[in-house]
């Protein structure tokens, strides 16, 4: 059981619960911890180890939202792969249940009042009732709600449903490293794919493994991967390939090389498509063939058709490694994000790819809540994770008033929560130099009828302002501009946060003319957010590449809720690199004094 698999299984439970309408905080706990546990970097079954070994005072109740009660379902889990409430709360409810929920905006609540008035227990029986105009008449739905439904059926219908978020895959994908390495006739193992490249969403796990070469060491190999704890079923197994499932029904495809065709396989099998397409037809111009195999010198160039293997193959002049791949091609190593078969070629041609940022160049974060909104962390532990971390500054930004489901702060309590900062800054700064500077902000929220959900008198004195829009997301195109810019244009807004609202295989983006937003922030000097978080990256790799372009700095921000939601960082850093942003584009890898100098005129001076 991997932490992804738990935090599955915790969903699954908090959304039969709600369906059931059993207890609020007990449903809240459970869905809390999912979240705390899908964004954990150290994996339960370690912690769990440790807790066992007398030596080590850790235990799984250390982590936040946590109790004995989650800590033994933990435990059982762990122990057998297995949690009966869950197959207890399964057995209860209509198997067609869970394809409904997928639906964007249907929740439990609303997927019970389905099944209960009108007896619907699959996407299609939902489809024909709201063609038969059935669901508008159910309490809370109505027609528009109706309409929204019909719209999003083909949505939650559609196959990018079964593609992985990159965080789950990421957390898949290393532990899976670390089982091959453990199989003795692994010479050497990387994973490739769209996980290497960074996608949002990966549709299967692909790795790479060299041996000795001998079928029975490939076999070897091979098996390894299907007694890997992980692996549910083998459903491919040849000579030098093999395909498992594993967590969460990925699909895992691994292959065996040899030495000297690891780095042209490597190359290969990361893709993309179309990166490798252009690759070949630049090498076909120069009398060469690349295959997964290596470069070949073409014997007779005239002949080399559209095919892969076209022409005769000649000598092999590279392989081994993936620099001496694009070597051959007259070309420098190409960062795997930048293969999706835009301009990198070109770039790389002539010497300006770029030099992308790191998670090393990050020195901030700002974009987090605490327990006073709906963090599940104090301001003090969301602190001290920050310094653990190594950040030296961090901006507090709960929610505003607007946000009524997660008790946001009016005028008296964030004044409260500041006074709080400033008192904690004061503390860390008594011993010299603080360790880190917490900063005094607010994630404002873009009001349905414009506007802000606090007033300017206040914003003035933030030290970094978020501006948010979570209401009315079913506006018109031209009426959510509006109210975007409108933030945009306010002189104390630092920053719009995940500006187009998407949540992967959950809710579309809102409807925005993004241009419009980025001309704006490019105008104002507002910055524009790439949000951390495995469900968001929002902004996405196209409009943050077109923010750069238009001479907008982007910020990238976990909008942590638990201190583990800190280590998030690492996918917004991904997602900027399939931007192509190098570490002078991000407002957050500036020293404490230059980003102060770099925000907008209209925020605090301190
Ligand atoms: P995914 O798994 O849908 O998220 O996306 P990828 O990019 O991982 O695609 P996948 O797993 O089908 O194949 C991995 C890489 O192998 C792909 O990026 C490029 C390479 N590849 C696969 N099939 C072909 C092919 O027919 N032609 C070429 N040139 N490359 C291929
Ligand atoms: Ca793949
Ligand atoms: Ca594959
Ligand atoms: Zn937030």
């Amino acid at each position: 059981m991997t932490n992804v698999d738990i935090a599955t299984i915790f969903g699954r439970v908090a959304d039969l619960l709600e369906f059931n309408a059993e207890n609020a905080f007990r449903v809240r706990a459970y869905r809390n911890a999912a979240h705390t546990i899908g964004s954990m970097v150290e994996s339960l079954a370690s912690i769990n180890l440790a807790s066992i070994n007398e030596h080590s005072g850790r235990s799984l109740t250390d982590i936040d939202g946590i109790g004995a009660d989650l800590a033994a379902k933990i435990q059982i889990l762990l122990d057998t792969g297995r949690l009966p409430l869950l197959d207890e709360l399964e057995k209860a409810v209509p198997s067609g249940v869970f394809a409904i929920m997928r639906v964007p905006g249907l929740g439990p609540k609303k997927v019970k009042l389905l099944v209960d008035q009108l007896g619907i227990d699959s996407l299609e029986g939902l489809e024909s009732a709201c063609l038969a105009g059935q669901v508008q008449d159910l309490k809370g739905f109505g027609e528009k709600t109706q309409a929204a439904i019909l719209a999003a059926i083909p949505f939650a219908k559609s196959p990018e449903h079964s593609r992985l978020l990159w965080n789950d895959a990421d957390s898949t994908v290393q532990i899976l490293l670390a089982w091959m390495q453990t199989c003795p006739q692994v010479r050497q193992i990387e994973a490739a794919g769209s996980w290497r490249r960074g996608r949002d969403t990966v549709g299967d796990i692909d790795l790479l493994v060299e041996c000795d070469g001998t079928r029975e060491t490939a076999q070897a190999v091979m098996n390894h991967l299907h007694a890997w704890p992980g692996t549910t079923e083998v459903l491919l197994s040849g000579d030098t390939k093999t395909s498992v499932r594993g967590p969460q029904e990925i699909q895992i495809d691994l292959r065996v090389v040899e030495h000297a065709s690891f780095g042209a396989a490597w190359q290969y099998f990361t893709g993309s498509k179309e990166h490798n397409i252009r690759l070949r037809s630049r090498a076909r111009d120069r009398g060469l063939t690349i295959n997964e195999y290596g470069v070949y010198r073409l014997a007779d160039p005239g002949e080399a058709g559209d095919s892969e293997l076209g022409g005769k193959v000649g000598e092999s002049i590279a392989g081994t490694t993936e620099a001496d791949v694009y070597g051959a091609v007259g070309l420098p190593w190409i960062p795997p994000e930048l293969r999706e078969g835009g301009d990198e070629l070109l770039l790389a041609e002539c010497g300006k790819l770029p030099v992308l940022v790191t998670l090393a160049d990050i020195r901030g974060d700002l974009h987090m809540h605490t327990t006073a909104t709906d963090g599940t962390a104090t301001l003090g532990e969301m602190t001290r994770a920050a310094i653990e971390r190594g950040l030296e500054y961090i901006a507090i930004t709960d929610h505003g008033k607007r946000v009524t489901m997660a008790r946001g702060l009016d005028e008296e309590r964030l004044l409260k929560q500041w006074a709080e900062i400033d008192r904690l800054n004061a503390s860390l700064a008594e011993d010299g130099a603080p360790p880190l500077v917490v900063l005094k902000g607010i994630e404002v929220d873009m009001l349905e009828k414009g506007g802000l959900d606090l007033p300017d008198d206040i914003l003035e004195q933030a030290d970094w302002v978020v501006a948010s829009l979570h209401y009315g997301q079913s506006q018109s195109r031209a009426r959510i501009t509006e109210r975007i810019i409108e933030a945009i244009e306010n002189p104390h807004v630092s920053v719009i946060g995940h500006p187009t609202g998407r949540l992967l295989n959950r809710r579309q983006a809102y409807d925005v003319d993004i241009e419009a937003v980025i001309a704006a922030a490019a105008r104002t000097g507002t910055f524009l957010e790439i949000n951390a978080n495995p469900w968001r990256l929002d902004l996405n790799e196209h409009h943050a590449a077109a923010a750069k372009k238009a001479g907008v700095k982007l910020v990238i921000s976990t909008d942590a809720h638990a201190t583990s939601g800190l280590d998030m960082m690492r996918c917004g850093i991904v997602q900027a690199r399939r931007a192509g942003l190098e570490a002078c584009d991000i407002v957050n890898t500036q020293t404490l004094i230059a980003f102060h100098r770099a925000k907008k005129p209209g925020g605090a001076s301190r």
